[in-house]
């Protein structure tokens, strides 16, 4: 077994990946386990909390849920600042993008068109908006949350801004989250960061 594992679904997106992304950027040597739609249902049972993320540290055992995760390799590896109120602060960020993710993946399950519509036009209209405001205002200079240096809650809002630009919402414009240019800049920002390219480069 390699000293880290991280297990996640085979696409570049969402918890698992801004976990590899933070490894990635820490320049750990890590195994990729990339789980394939079909194999999941055999291995769900067997995941603490029946849900990926996890991450397997040898000599420590097994990590679940993806803000622990980033909190352990931020920590671990130096994408965490050492200053106590600044680390809070990232923590801040990594609570705050998971609110976001949680309101956004609640309208995947809906089977029926009209309410998924609807659902998603107050999620365009209200709360992703809501949400980019509130995360501009804790935003400073920038280019990312703690100034010039990366952090574990860059990578939050660039995995989730990754995926509202995306356009694979439907219903919810590419752009809603123009009028946070802060939170935006943050997005741009970590994909120029050399290690994130490198990583996509390969992956
Ligand atoms: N609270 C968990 C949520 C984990 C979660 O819901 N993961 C999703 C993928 S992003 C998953 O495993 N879905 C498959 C399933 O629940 O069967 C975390 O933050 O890591």
């Amino acid at each position: 077994m390699a000293d880290l594992e991280l297990t996640y679904f085979d696409f570049n997106g969402s918890r698992g990946d801004e976990c590899r992304l933070a490894l990635a950027i820490a320049g750990v040597p890590f195994q990729d386990n990339r789980i394939k739609g079909p194999d999941w249902p055999a291995l769900k049972s067997t995941m603490p909390f029946g849900a990926l993320p996890v991450l397997d540290i040898a000599g420590k055992g097994r990590l679940t849920q993806c803000n622990a995760i980033l909190s352990y390799v931020g920590r671990a590896y130096g994408l965490t600042p050492d200053d106590a109120w600044a680390a809070a602060k990232q923590d801040e960020v990594l609570a705050a993008g998971e609110e976001l993710r949680h309101a956004i993946s609640v309208t995947l399950r809906i089977t029926d068109a009209a309410e998924k519509q609807a659902k998603r036009e107050a999620l365009a209209q209200t709360t992703i908006p809501a949400w980019g405001a509130s995360m501009q205002r804790l935003l400073g200079a920038g280019p990312f949350v703690a100034g010039d240096r990366i952090g574990v809650g860059d990578l939050k809002i660039f995995t989730l801004v990754k995926w509202i630009r995306s356009g694979a919402l439907d219903h919810v414009p590419t752009t809603v989250l123009d009028d946070s240019p802060k939170v935006i800049g943050v997005w741009e920002a970590v994909g120029k960061h050399p290690a994130v390219v490198a990583w996509y480069a390969a992956h």
